[in-house]
């Protein structure tokens, strides 16, 4: 299968406040490394992405978020010492919606989690893999095969304007785009990372030509805490075009595979002609921000079920944190595709 990978994402090294203390983040650099070193033992092919399209990831975020973006590491840089862009403080339920002017305020407006911090080499890292998740949706186009962009940093818990959960710009949701934008009528995103997608949900919220389905722990349980819950179908146009299966912390192989069942059943229906995945695979048994109890050898029969859907597919890198297992993961996932 063709991989698309870059070695940009190595200078994005962030830091995460993690059980109270800041810690570097789980979200490593070794995290790519050690995936595309696995690729390259199963032997597939791999290539560099296009120079990134600046527009199309302006008609995924705002313009005002890229612009933030793209100036932040700077703008921090010029008045404080601390090794890594955050703020402390975000509005919070009845505070108000309005942008800040300062930076620190901004970092607070455009972001939603403790997890997540701007750092030197962020837009360095964030734009190839914005580039990634294009090159392998137009690779998937010309050639009608599979292709595998595999993104670091990941995309799912970014919306429109916010970054969080270790994610910047919606890699997964640039793909899906590049699809529409090239002649899709409708893509559907099934996101199978242990945490819900909320930035994907929310960017396709109220739209019929993107549709997402995401299986994850339940947020009354789990981060992201605030979005996932599985009656959150859509609103105006998108309504019915959004389906969320919750699974309780510690669910066993069988419920999970029970909600892909569920979710493919809802994909097969909704006439998608293509399917954009994003492959988490910290629902892993050793994942240590998981609970789920996925095996190795489980990835396989999730990416052949989702191949028996027989769209033209492209597959964008989330999360999974365990270690040297977590390309050993994405190499079983991809044997089945
Ligand atoms: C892309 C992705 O998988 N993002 C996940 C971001 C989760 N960040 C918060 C991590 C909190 C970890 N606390 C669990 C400790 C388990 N011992
Ligand atoms: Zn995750």
């Amino acid at each position: 299968m063709l991989v698309v990978a870059s070695d940009a994402h190595r200078a994005h090294v962030s830091l995460e406040i993690h059980n109270g203390i800041m810690s570097e983040s789980h979200e490593s650099p070794e995290r790519a490394d050690g995936i595309a070193a696995a690729l390259a033992v199963a032997g597939h092919e791999m290539v560099v992405p296009e120079a990134v399209d600046l527009d199309l990831v302006r008609s995924v975020h705002t313009t005002e978020y890229v612009d933030f973006l793209s100036t932040a590491w700077e703008r921090w840089s010029e008045r404080e010492t601390g090794p890594a862009a955050m703020s402390f403080m975000w509005p919070a339920r009845g505070f108000g919606d309005a942008r800040p002017d300062d930076l620190i305020g901004q970092l607070g407006y455009h972001s939603f989690a403790a997890d997540t911090t701007i750092v030197p080499g962020t837009w360095e890292a964030i734009t190839a893999a914005a580039a990634i998740a294009t090159t392998a949706a137009d690779r998937l186009l010309d050639t009608r095969a599979t292709t595998y962009g595999l993104c670091r940093p990941p995309g799912h818990h970014a919306s429109t304007d916010q970054f969080g959960g270790y994610c910047y710009l919606n890699n997964a949701g640039i793909a899906a785009q590049r699809l529409l934008d090239r002649g899709a009528q409708r893509v559907a995103i099934i996101d199978v990372d242990y945490h819900h997608g909320n930035g994907t949900q929310s960017i396709f919220y109220d739209r019929s030509d993107v549709v997402f389905v995401s299986i994850h722990a339940d947020p009354r349980e789990e981060f992201p805490w605030f979005a996932g819950h599985a009656d959150e179908v859509g609103v105006g146009p998108g309504e019915g075009w959004n389906l969320n299966v919750p699974l309780p912390r510690g669910a066993d192989r069988a419920r999970w595979f029970d909600a892909l069942d569920t979710a493919a059943g809802y994909l097969d229906r909704s006439e998608v002609d293509a399917i954009v995945v994003s492959l988490g695979v910290d629902a892993y048994v050793g994942d240590p921000l998981g609970t789920f109890e996925l095996t190795t050898d489980d990835f396989t029969v999730v990416a052949q079920r989702i191949a028996a859907l027989d769209r033209p597919t492209v597959v964008i890198q989330e999360g999974g944190y365990a270690g040297e297992a977590l390309g050993v993961n994405v190499a079983a996932f991809l044997a089945g595709c």
